[in-house]
């Protein structure tokens, strides 16, 4: 097969491609290559029913129904496939809750002073917030926001039993939490708890494993992630309508570029202060640069966009492609989602990998310790050695693809309703009249299994073609930013009652919610829908899906949609299909434990298809 036939296969990213088909021809190494050299991949592994947990192991279980059946504990399929997705599901409750508990943290330096360069950006919210944690509101904010903050971080580990922020989830849900006793206690207790059941004979009922999931998965969703969206918004503001630039081409010829790449704003909001000050501008100038050009990766490109304006060049698959352009001074990291190999690609040209956190170090970086009482000036130190590195720029190296993409970002709840009006009434009717037949959250990730982006753009498009509005999280919402999605001409992919709606609030049809830990703000979007029409979320003309998923936090995320009565399409089969049960149990009986299933369905066409069905049943329940 030629290059170019190649890269078409794997992305339909068209500014990447070129990159794609240099680094192909460079012999440089990137996901799709190492996917290649894994394939065939592990069968046991790629069913769920390989236990690597204790040291009696690895046992594997014959998928065919011969020997062995069981691991040399008595461990059967249904056990084992249970305890592997738990575990997979927690480490992604952890991961965006641990990246919640630090944001609350850097809240609290703040509110006490020991934090540099942050401040209260949105009193408005940190007053909402106090009033709904039943906290006085005291005449100096950064009171009230010590009280917020430490009645937040208070519930990773509360006694108390219960999460504040799952009151947001309409009545009949959260009873129905109670009934099934997966009701969140406190974030750390069910990611704790996960890890001890998952641990050589502790539990050992395959349903029983599947229903902390669900609760650990709820304490992530209506908890750590819903604490790190609405206090990011507090300290760096609720993000507004503005316009977006999107894809590689974000890029600047002539300025210092830096890829902030991660999932945590904390210092990334402190680099996009500093590149702005005097003295990192004269330094560039010293160094022959035109400026600070400042571009967003993944999650960490989400918030920046989201809330500063900062262009995006793309999303997981785009992180390796990025350096390509030789273009890169510095790709500056937090956590999550960072490929390992990016060093090595970034050893290929002068690009400096830059990583931040004391929890994600990488071997062949630069590492810079990120801490809140500092940040200021450790934003500035990351950004002259970017500075510095312009001159060791290869010119001859250099390819940056021409015109970023436009689009249209910053949907927040409280930004679609104050669009309505004031109230969701507006939407509400035009669901009820069918301009909009309902709405689908796509989000999570690109996996090289997949075609890069296909699986978000075809089914965001299908959708929206079909007069069903589009919300969108993650790298989800990159790839329909790079398609040209997020403009507002875009409303002419979709059904006439959707365009008319879209034309007359002045928005595109498929909406950037956020990051990953924004998936947070389509909960209570999804709750305030429910509650205005007197409803569970399960009975609501409303899907999920994960075209193109890969991470543990997408077990996570996809768990805590299905447990607040989201039916969600999966586009890669999740490591559960050595055992029937679990299977069964996910993609059927579930349904009518908690209302909604899971479905998986690789083809993004078929995955609409199935999508449209569910809102139409549920339109037909609610009798419009
Ligand atoms: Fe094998 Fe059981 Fe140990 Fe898993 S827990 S590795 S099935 S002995
Ligand atoms: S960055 S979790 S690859 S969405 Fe949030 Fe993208 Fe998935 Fe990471």
């Amino acid at each position: 097969m030629g290059i170019k036939d190649k890269v078409m296969e794997r992305s339909i990213d068209q500014k990447a491609m070129p990159l794609m088909e240099r680094g192909i021809e460079q012999g440089i190494e990137t996901a799709w290559e190492r996917l290649e050299k894994q394939i065939p991949q592990c069968g046991y592994g790629q069913l769920g029913i390989c236990c690597t947990l204790c040291a009696m192991g690895p046992c594997r279980i014959d998928p065919f129904g011969g020997d062995p059946k069981r691991g040399v504990c008595g461990a059967d399929a249904d056990i084992i496939v249970a305890r592997n997705l738990l575990q997979m599901l927690a480490a992604g409750a952890a991961s965006h809750s641990d990246h919640g508990r630090e944001i609350l943290e850097v809240a609290l330096n703040t509110a006490l002073g020991r934090s540099q360069g942050y401040k209260i950006e949105d009193k408005e919210k940190l007053f909402t917030l106090a009033k709904e944690y039943g906290l006085d509101i005291d005449d100096d904010p950064n009171k009230t926001l010590e009280k917020l903050a430490s009645a937040m971080l208070e519930e990773f580990g509360t006694i108390k039993g219960n999460i504040k922020f799952v009151e947001r989830a309409p009545e009949k849900r959260k009873e129905l939490w109670k009934k099934l006793g997966i009701y969140p206690r406190s974030v750390d207790r069910e990611i704790v708890e996960a890890m001890h059941r998952v641990h050589m004979g502790v539990d050992n009922d395959p349903t029983n494993i599947l229903l902390h999931a669900l609760r650990t998965s709820l304490s992530d969703g209506w908890g750590g992630s819903m604490m790190a969206t609405e206090v990011s918004d507090v300290l760096f503001g609720t993000p507004s309508v503005k316009e977006a630039f999107f894809s590689l081409a974000a890029f600047k010829e002539d300025q210092v570029n830096i890829v902030l790449h991660g999932h945590n704003p904390v210092l990334s909001e402190m680099i996009v202060a500093a590149a702005k000050e005097d003295d990192m501008l004269k330094l560039a100038e010293e160094k022959g640069a035109k400026g600070i050009n400042l571009v967003g990766m993944c999650c960490t490109g989400n918030e920046v966009l989201m809330r500063k304006g900062v262009p995006i060049a793309g999303n997981a698959l785009n992180q390796e492609i990025a350096v390509i352009t030789g273009a890169v001074e510095a790709i500056v990291v937090d956590y999550q989602c960072i490929y390992p190999a990016l060093v090595d690609v970034a050893s290929c040209f002068h690009t400096k990998v830059i990583s931040t956190s004391e929890k994600a170090k990488f071997k062949g970086a630069i590492h810079i310790e990120f801490h809140p009482e500092k940040a200021i000036d450790v934003a500035k130190e990351i950004i002259k050695i970017a500075v510095e590195n312009y001159p060791n720029r290869k010119p001859k190296k250099v390819f940056i693809p021409q015109e970023p993409v436009k689009g249209v970002v910053g949907f927040t709840v409280e930004g679609i309703k104050k669009a309505l009006g004031g109230s969701f009434s507006p939407l509400i009717d035009a669901i009820k009249e069918g301009k909009i037949q309902g709405a689908c959250g796509i989000v999570g990730c690109n996996n090289p299994k997949i075609k890069q982006d296909y699986g978000h753009v075809i089914l965001a498009k299908k959708l929206i073609e079909n007069n069903i509005l589009v919300v969108l999280t993650g790298c989800s919402s990159i790839a329909c930013g790079k398609a040209g999605l997020m403009n507002l001409e875009a409303s002419k992919f979709a059904g006439e009652g959707l365009r008319s709606v879209c034309e007359a609030l002045g928005i595109p049809p498929v909406l950037h919610m956020g990051s990953c830990v924004d998936c947070s703000r389509i909960l209570v979007l999804l709750s305030e829908l429910a509650k205005e029409l007197k409803v569970d979320i399960s009975d609501l003309p409303v899907a999920g899906a994960a075209p193109e998923w890969y991470s543990q936090k997408a077990v996570s995320i996809g768990a805590y949609f299905v447990a607040s009565g989201v039916f969600t399409v999966l586009g890669i089969p999740p490591r559960i299909l050595g055992s029937k049960t679990v299977t069964k149990l996910l993609s059927e009986e579930i349904e009518d434990i908690i209302g909604a299933k899971f479905a998986v369905e690789p083809d993004p066409k078929k995955a609409a298809e199935l999508i449209i069905s569910h809102i139409n049943k549920k339109r037909k329940a609610l009798n419009i």
